[in-house]
């Protein structure tokens, strides 16, 4: 242990804590016939809790860690401290950017060494702890040579830089035993239109990704490939634009059997959707496959990545969740940040302890309400109609039978209540 968490306890559950211990989440709990941890399989994310320095667009650093700087030894202890936080929280998974992790060299050939002696540090310290590899992703948006993309970059050097970064992740993701691996885009889009040829940067995109899919194969990485829609920032216009957009993407690139979405709260909103939207459409594809939870200020319009606080929202997000048969491979990550005055360590137990209650709370109303099937129940006497024989069979038949059956038995019909104001009713007897 070092001293970063001192006076701190190791987190418990204790339904009247007025303190950091969890009130709502009870990981031994059987919920649905699982245990509470099995269902939400929480990750703390690597780079807002330890990489993050607490800048805003209108100044810098306000976080004053003793593991920043760049040298090796910093890496380890901010590695040290990182476990300690798992152990505290006791949650199941991390998930890292290389970045994140080890201090950038002077060459490729001196950053891979760097961030392979990390992943080694990382293997003896999992060894020792509960906590896993939930996944391993590039940062491939931070650096200025990914100012212009990684592999949508005009440059063809970029593109071979980017390639031999994701195989390095994608070697540790699988050395670690990592369950998914993950791409999110931020720069593989555009700032404007008039420098862009946009055409070919989304052939590089799709070949790229069929890159990483066939280094999967070629590995025997058993994990899924995740892909992590956000419309933009930091682009304009980033191509991964919304779960619909990247499920076109996949089908041109002929990828759609082997690549899932990571799923977003708060790029789900950026997009113009609601996160349980995203979430319902994934699963109707079948590709639904991890989210990342936090939450927007929607008053800023912008991804502020706070951690969850909203326990009717984040019910909603596991009703589809639960519907979509749970997580597999996929888990609850927190991508989510404190806000650059919340300084002391203390902030940062509290900040994933109130997410992990916040999220325990939304679960356990999704599943009773998955329980009491009311809400079920009425979607399925809402399309009961095409349970007929009439019904299926006019699926199969074309527009001019159809329009002499709508003649001869006289069709006429009746418009129905949507019953949406009982419904949201029925939510709200369970959030
Ligand atoms: C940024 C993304 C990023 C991904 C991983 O908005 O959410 O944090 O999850 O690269
Ligand atoms: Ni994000
Ligand atoms: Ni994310």
């Amino acid at each position: 242990m070092t001293d970063f968490f001192k006076d701190i306890a190791p987190l418990a559950y204790d339904p009247n804590s007025t303190g950091l211990d969890f009130r709502h989440y009870n990981p031994d709990e059987v919920i649905l016939g699982k245990r509470m941890e099995d269902h939400l399989r929480f990750a703390v994310a690597y780079w807002h809790s330890f990489a993050w320095p607490g800048g805003d667009p209108f100044g810098g650093q306000t976080f004053d860690r003793p593991w920043f700087g760049d040298t090796m030894d910093l890496a380890r202890l901010k590695a040290d401290v990182a476990f300690d936080m798992f152990d505290l929280l006791n949650v199941p998974y991390f998930c890292w950017h290389d970045a994140d992790i080890r201090p950038e060299g002077d060459s490729f050939a001196e950053s891979l060494r760097n961030f392979e002696e990390i992943i080694d540090y990382f293997g003896t310290k999992m060894a020792g702890s509960k906590t896993q590899l939930l996944w391993g992703t590039a940062n491939m948006f931070s650096h200025r040579r990914f100012m212009a993309g990684a592999a949508t970059n005009p440059d063809p050097e970029i593109f071979a830089w980017s390639a031999a970064t994701v195989k390095a992740c994608m070697d540790a993701t699988h050395n670690l035993g990592g369950q998914n691996y993950v791409l999110w885009g931020g720069r593989e889009g555009y700032e404007t239109l008039l420098n862009t040829d946009l055409k070919r940067e989304r052939q590089q995109a799709g070949r790229f990704l069929q890159m990483a899919v066939e280094y999967k194969h070629k590995i025997g990485f058993k994990g899924a490939i995740l892909v992590e829609p956000k419309p933009q920032e930091p682009s304009k216009h980033q191509y991964d634009f919304d779960v619909a957009t990247v499920y076109g993407f996949l089908k041109e690139f002929g990828l759609e059997g082997e690549v899932q979405m990571n799923i977003e709260q708060g790029h789900a909103i950026l997009a113009g959707h609601s996160f349980e939207h995203e979430l319902a459409l994934a699963a109707s594809l079948g590709i639904f496959g991890s989210i990342d939870m936090n939450r927007n200020d929607y008053q800023s319009g912008w991804d502020t990545d706070q951690f969850p606080n909203n326990v009717p929202e984040v019910a909603l997000a596991y009703y589809e969740v639960l519907k979509a048969g749970g997580f597999t491979t996929g888990g609850t990550n927190f991508d989510a940040k404190l806000r650059r005055q919340s300084l002391d360590p203390v902030d940062l137990i509290a900040a994933h302890a109130g997410a992990m209650d916040v999220c325990a709370r939304g679960f356990k109303a999704a599943a009773a309400m998955l329980e009491d099937g009311t809400l079920e129940a009425m979607r399925a006497e809402r399309y009961a109609g095409w349970d007929s024989a009439d019904a299926q069979a006019m699926l199969e038949s074309d527009l001019g039978s159809i329009a002499q059956r709508v003649l001869d038995d006289g069709i006429n019909p009746q418009p129905q209540s949507g019953r949406q104001e009982i419904l949201e009713n029925v939510v709200n007897r369970f959030v």
